[in-house]
């Protein structure tokens, strides 16, 4: 079989974001594109690493959107080009997210590959993504990313073999030349891990005692996921999940968990005869939304939750070693952290800021606000499993979400949470917006906006406390009186112009207090955003276009 070297010229906007290299799929088409991105990998990986592919087992998985067929065989050729020794595909090279970082970590695999834009929107006209993990299951972290741009800069050629297409429907063995080829399930491994965490027994009985659970997969990966571990392995009715197979398009849907986008499920939970619990999850399956009986549980929220009944599973018997979460996160999981008296760190946002603490041990439960929570058991954010936890929970305390929610609440203070979202803005006046902000940070402090204090304002840098390595220009943080607190930064995920976040928290201890409605606390807070990053003067919206 031969090896062929094709000459490229380089692109200019191969720098990966918050988690890979998301673009539109236009993007993505043009000749050499994905090839002059994977080779820069490839290339990157013996100056980042010490090591690269040759020799190694590598893992290649997706989430099954446009694009993903094509380039799967893409890739798989040029892992033999590149004298890669094993390639472990899921079949249809569909694989989760979480269950890509469990097949690299179960089967010791130096790394692997995800093809998915997570919970951004597919179909011919929406987005693709490429994701590189490294060998402890995890997000390749930023001096592999970054040098996987520096090579995407200068590269002139890429390796890849000629050959036919790789038959990918089949489990089983095959090689392309002398790569081995394994087509696994996607789902049998994953589901074993699983029922090594939680316990499937309790949750069965749950199920057996009439409780009723709507999983919503928005027609993304975790279809069979879904299928395989609530319906067959713990004896929820069939039916219990809903857009459960995987399609290109997504069906139509934005496979973003969120009230905006999973309007269905909220509906749903809302019924007369609503279900006790309800769930989505993402393109890719790592982010997770819950639902309880006419209650969104803010991702925040939940994190808190999970932390504080981690006793109730099998995986976390012995407690917590310590917790993390993404800055811009609610601090209601500090406040777990603080009562069990355990440490809670605070990262930038992106999941590849947790694999060094995970790896030390010095946490094994973390999340952030945008429904991504996950533990030491991969090293990826995962969907399936923070539903698992939930019904764990559900399980053992025998009584509804709400119940578990409000006596959290009522024990620990609420951290009323919302995030708008200014998204698709000119990056120039998303730029000028930051900026101006930064200039300002200094002045803040003491000062008055909307009647509120003002009681410090920074932008975040952080030091990752296992390896040194710092990560500066992570947002700006505004911190109010009385726990209140705004956090602005631009996302790294988007594919068109510039997306603001902005993040609204305050917290309230008092239980009679507790049950207004997040948007009527958070008013107050939203009002001094406004006006402090001056939004509408700067961008001309008067509104964000999301809100989560
Ligand atoms: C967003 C979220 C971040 C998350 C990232 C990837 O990034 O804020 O918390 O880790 O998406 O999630 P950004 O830079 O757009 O704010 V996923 O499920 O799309 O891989
Ligand atoms: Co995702």
């Amino acid at each position: 079989m031969s090896v062929l070297s094709v000459p490229v010229t380089a692109f200019a906007d191969q720098r990966p974001g918050t988690s890979g290299l998301r673009k539109k799929v236009s993007v993505f088409q043009q000749p050499g594109y994905v090839e002059a991105f994977v080779q820069s990998v490839f290339d990157a990986l013996p100056d980042a690493l010490d090591e690269g592919v040759a020799g190694k087992t590598l893992v290649l998985g997706g989430d099954g959107r446009f694009f993903n067929a094509e380039t799967a065989q893409t890739i798989i050729r040029m892992m033999a080009a590149n004298g890669v020794a094993k390639v472990i595909v899921g079949r249809n090279c569909l694989l989760s997210t979480p269950a890509t970082s469990a097949l690299i970590r179960g089967r010791g695999a130096f790394g692997g590959f995800i093809l998915s834009a997570s919970h951004n929107p597919g179909g011919p006209h929406g987005d693709f993504g490429i994701k590189y993990n490294i060998s402890n299951g995890g997000p390749a972290p930023e001096k592999v990313t970054e040098a996987a741009f520096h090579h995407s800069q200068h590269i002139t050629a890429y390796k890849i073999v000629e050959a036919e297409t790789v038959p990918l429907d089949k489990l089983g063995a095959t090689r392309l030349g002398s790569m081995a080829i394994e087509v696994v399930d996607p789902v049998a491994e994953y589901a074993a891990l699983m029922e090594q965490v939680f316990d499937f027994d309790r949750i069965r009985d749950l199920f057996r005692g009439g409780f009723r659970l709507r999983f919503d997969a928005l027609n993304a990966v975790t279809g069979p996921y879904a299928h395989e571990i609530f319906e067959r392995r713990l004896g929820a009715p069939v039916g219990s999940a809903v857009n459960a197979t995987p399609l290109p398009d997504f069906g139509g849907l934005h496979p973003d968990p969120n009230p905006t986008y999973a309007a269905d499920l909220v509906t749903a939970l809302a019924a007369p005869n609503a279900p006790d619990f309800g769930a989505a999850s993402d393109g890719d399956g790592d982010r997770n939304m819950v639902v309880a009986r006419n209650m969104v549980i803010s991702p925040s929220d939940s994190l808190a939750v999970l932390a504080a009944n981690a006793r109730l599973v099998p995986w976390f018997k012995d407690g917590l070693a310590g917790v993390a979460r993404s800055m811009p996160t609610s601090r209601a999981v500090d406040k777990v952290a603080a009562t069990l008296g355990i440490p809670c760190y605070e990262t930038p946002t992106g999941w590849k800021y947790f694999g060094s603490l995970l790896d030390a041990g010095q946490i094994n439960l973390c999340g952030e606000e945008s429904a991504g929570t996950s533990s030491n058991h991969i090293r990826e954010k995962d969907g399936v499993w923070a539903v698992l936890f939930w019904l764990n929970i559900l399980a053992v305390r025998a009584e509804p979400a709400t119940t578990i929610m409000r006596t959290h609440w009522r024990k620990y203070g609420r951290h009323f949470y919302i995030r708008h979202d200014y998204e698709a803005i000119e990056t120039a006046r998303a730029n000028r917006l930051i900026e101006r902000l930064r200039e300002l940070l200094p002045s803040l402090a003491g000062q008055k906006c909307e009647g509120l204090e003002i009681d410090g304002a920074d932008e975040f840098t952080y030091t990752d406390p296992v390896d040194g390595s710092v990560s500066a220009h992570q947002g700006m943080r505004v911190e109010l009186g009385n726990g209140a607190r705004i956090v602005y930064r631009l996302s790294g995920t988007g594919t068109e112009g510039a997306t603001l976040r902005v993040y609204l928290e305050r917290f309230e201890p008092e239980p009679d207090r507790q049950e207004v409605a997040p948007e009527t606390a958070i008013a107050p807070v939203a009002a001094v955003a406004a006006v402090l990053a001056d939004i509408e003067g700067i961008t001309g919206r008067t509104r964000p276009t999301a809100i989560a």
